[in-house]
């Protein structure tokens, strides 16, 4: 699943293997020859080396990039780490770069998220899906959108919302439908997890807990078994697995439920919204798509070529931005 970099220390009792599972200082990391071993961490690393062609290095500020090396880290749930056997018990001496690394799900390496929607309760909100979805670009994640509760709209809401979904269909988005009272989700949902780190994102009550209890229904009953066996008024215990499923990993819990824009800078807030890129070119090449004259977006939107409603939460997002508010 991982690609096995040979040790640069030449010593074959260094191995490399993914950390699923994180307890505290305790990890769980799974070999590339599917054992288990429980390992530590003496405490932070020596600085990681991001790797310097992931997009989630090319969106950070030079400032920012040079904090990233000096940075002294602690493993997490998702990094590649090298493995010293010979401690008892085995300990981790190395993070390999990572491609991305999020907080909220504390996860390195996430590459995908499964964006959950539900036709009703909540009604599909799509100033919401265009947050989600510009947060996911900037943060250089692919999405897959999850559409819940086809059971509970009517016709005339389905076809509504699955119209304007074939816009988003249309950008790149895979659409997967699924009804999570039934075990075809399995069917429908695995064959994307295949090689990706993926979270699970969107609004409360659209369906996440639902989605993660039928995709690994062992995971929901490992976490009450840890719960139990921490006891109480450990909260503050930290607690994060990633579960082997289809080829790939799955975060047990739902992450940004939260949407915060701020890392944005409202200079580049258009590239995210991608479809802004195939318009045709603006009078000024530094054109930012709001007041300028001879704008090939705003041509594009007078045509129908753009959804007037991206459009329009583009304008809205900026203005946020501008503003330097947090986004919820
Ligand atoms: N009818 C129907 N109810 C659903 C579906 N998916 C989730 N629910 C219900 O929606 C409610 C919220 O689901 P939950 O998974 O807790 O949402 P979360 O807040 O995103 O984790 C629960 O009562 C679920 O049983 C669905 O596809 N159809
Ligand atoms: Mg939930
Ligand atoms: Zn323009």
């Amino acid at each position: 699943m991982w690609s096995i970099k040979k040790s640069t220390f030449g010593d074959h009792t260094l191995k490399h293997g993914r950390i699923i599972e994180q307890i505290s200082n305790q990890y769980q990391v799974l070999m590339s020859d599917e054992t288990l071993i429980k390992c530590q961490a003496r405490g932070k690393l020596r600085h990681m080396k991001l790797d310097q062609s992931s997009t989630f290095y090319q969106s950070k500020s030079q400032k920012t990039k040079q904090e990233q090396l000096i940075l002294q880290v602690a493993p997490k749930v998702g990094d590649i780490v090298l493995i010293d056997e010979t401690k008892q018990p085995p300990q981790i001496i190395e993070i390999m770069p990572r491609t991305s690394d999020l907080y909220r799900p504390d996860i390195a390496n996430v590459n995908q998220v499964l964006l959950t929607f539900s036709f009703v309760e909540p009604a599909f909100n799509t100033m919401l899906l265009d947050k989600f979805l510009t947060l996911f670009q900037y943060h250089g994640l692919e999405v897959t959108l999850i559409m819940t509760k086809r059971d509970l709209a009517d016709d005339k809401t389905y076809e509504e919302i699955m119209s304007t979904l074939k816009y988003y269909e249309k950008m790149g988005y895979q659409i997967l439908l699924s009804d999570l009272k039934s075990p075809m989700v399995l069917h429908t949902i695995t064959p994307y997890l295949n090689n990706k780190i993926s979270v699970v994102a969107g609004q409360t009550g659209v369906g996440k807990s639902t989605l993660l209890n039928m995709l690994m229904p062992e995971a929901h009953l490992k976490t009450q078994a840890i719960s139990k066996a921490l006891g109480r008024g450990k909260h503050t215990t930290r607690h994060t697995t990633i579960y082997p499923i289809g080829g790939g990993y799955v975060a047990d819990t739902p992450g940004f439920s939260k949407l915060d824009l701020m890392g944005i800078k409202k200079e580049l807030l258009k590239d995210y919204f991608v479809e802004f890129n195939q318009a045709p070119p603006c009078k000024f090449s530094s054109c930012l798509h709001i007041h300028e004259p001879s704008c090939g977006v705003k041509d594009a939107v007078s045509k129908g070529e753009i959804l007037i409603s991206r459009y329009e939460h583009y304008v809205t997002m900026y203005e946020d931005i501008k503003q330097q508010k947090a986004i919820y």
